[in-house]
């Protein structure tokens, strides 16, 4: 096998037959595999292909349910609240968006509180979904304690994702989306299976000492990006995406799965903003901000999500590049499941 090209299309009915022969209904499926590929896609390898096996695994340990029926509940004023059912967060999102966008139009803020969801994926995919329906967007969650907060040893909070998104004429929406931690536990776990040597300032090992070493930094404790500044930014996310919403935190969520080795449970909040109403009349918010990034672009600064629509484009004209390695671990799961 050698290193090569697979189209999206293609890609994406091979990761929806896998995910679906491992017993996930079709939606969940059709649902996850939209994610995974668009991952790949983007160049985004931490939350590629290399999930499926992940998604397959939580199965087995019994610890999501793969044909929950997400539930969206009457709106409670601005929030729809989304009762994912122990089954991933992708099809609960996917349920409660046009009901999240209504709302958002109708009071200029809503918020979607999903709980009881299985999580791995990437925050882009859903903040993208806000910003086509010409809104702004924000999205976050916890995860399982494998950060120590700025200051100390142990891992207490997530990597916690935060995405946030601003929708552009003409363009792609204005997107960033990152861990709290340095990097996303997914990238270290790629160091791990590459054998290559983490960057310093990324983890502690289990004594509470700075390591290199991947092994000893999946087994100690993540460290914050910027210090005490992303520690007070991942807290902020446990308190509103998990105690405020009234499901897990970080601590928790681990406490009640037990392991790092497979996708936590825990709950989601996303907000959607509609930008006109919060003007009121008294400028054009869009045209203000046209103004802002362009001011940002004229500086030579590459925004956030620029390289992954770079990426994007091209995987649209040439395929989805993919190493022999990651061909083969398509064709095991294929064959084999997780087995
Ligand atoms: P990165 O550090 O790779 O990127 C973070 C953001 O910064 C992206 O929007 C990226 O844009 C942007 N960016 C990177 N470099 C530059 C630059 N030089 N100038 C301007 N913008 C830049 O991501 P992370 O490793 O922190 O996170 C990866 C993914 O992991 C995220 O999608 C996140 O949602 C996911 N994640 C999910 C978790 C979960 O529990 N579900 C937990 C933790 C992370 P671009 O993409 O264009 O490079
Ligand atoms: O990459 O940090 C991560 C992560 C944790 C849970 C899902 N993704």
């Amino acid at each position: 096998m050698r290193d090569g090209f697979v189209s999206i299309d293609a890609l994406t009915e091979r990761v929806t037959a896998i995910i679906a022969n491992a017993g996930f209904s079709a939606d969940h499926a059709a649902a996850l595999a939209r994610t995974i590929v668009a991952g790949e896609r983007d160049g985004c390898k931490s939350h590629g292909i290399y999930r499926i096996a992940g998604c397959l695994r939580t199965l087995e340990a019994g610890k999501v349910v793969p044909d929950a029926d997400p539930v969206v509940a009457e709106p409670d004023g601005a929030i729809v609240r989304v009762d994912a059912k122990g089954g991933f967060a992708n099809l609960a999102f996917t349920r409660g968006l046009p009901v999240l966008a209504e709302q958002a139009r109708k009071s200029g803020l809503a918020a979607m509180v999903i709980n009881d969801c299985v999580h791995f994926a990437a925050l882009w995919p859903e903040i993208e979904d806000i910003t086509a329906e010409g809104l702004a967007g924000m999205a976050m969650c916890p995860s399982y304690a494998t950060v120590a907060p700025a200051g100390g040893t142990q891992p207490l909070l997530g990597t916690n994702p935060f995405a946030f998104g601003w929708p552009r004429e003409g363009q792609p929406p204005y997107v960033f989306d990152f861990a709290t931690s340095v990097v996303a536990r997914g990238e270290v776990e790629l160091y791990r299976r590459a054998g290559d040597p983490l960057p310093d300032g990324w983890a502690l090992d289990a004594d509470g000492q700075p390591t290199n070493d991947p092994e000893a930094a999946l087994d100690g404790a993540m460290l914050p990006f910027g210090g005490h500044k992303g520690s007070a930014i991942s807290t902020m996310i446990e308190l509103l995406a998990g105690a405020m919403i009234g499901d897990f935190t970080s601590d928790t969520a681990l406490e009640w799965l037990g392991t790092t080795t497979i996708a936590p449970r825990h709950g989601e909040l996303i907000l959607a903003f509609d930008p006109a109403r919060f003007a009121g009349g008294r400028a054009d918010p869009r045209a203000t901000a046209e103004a802002f990034i362009g001011a940002i672009e004229g500086q030579g600064a590459r925004l956030p999500g620029q390289r992954r629509f770079a990426a994007r484009d091209k995987a649209m004209n040439e395929g989805i590049a993919l190493t022999a390695a990651e061909f083969e671990e398509l064709d095991r799961l294929e064959k084999e499941g997780v087995a």
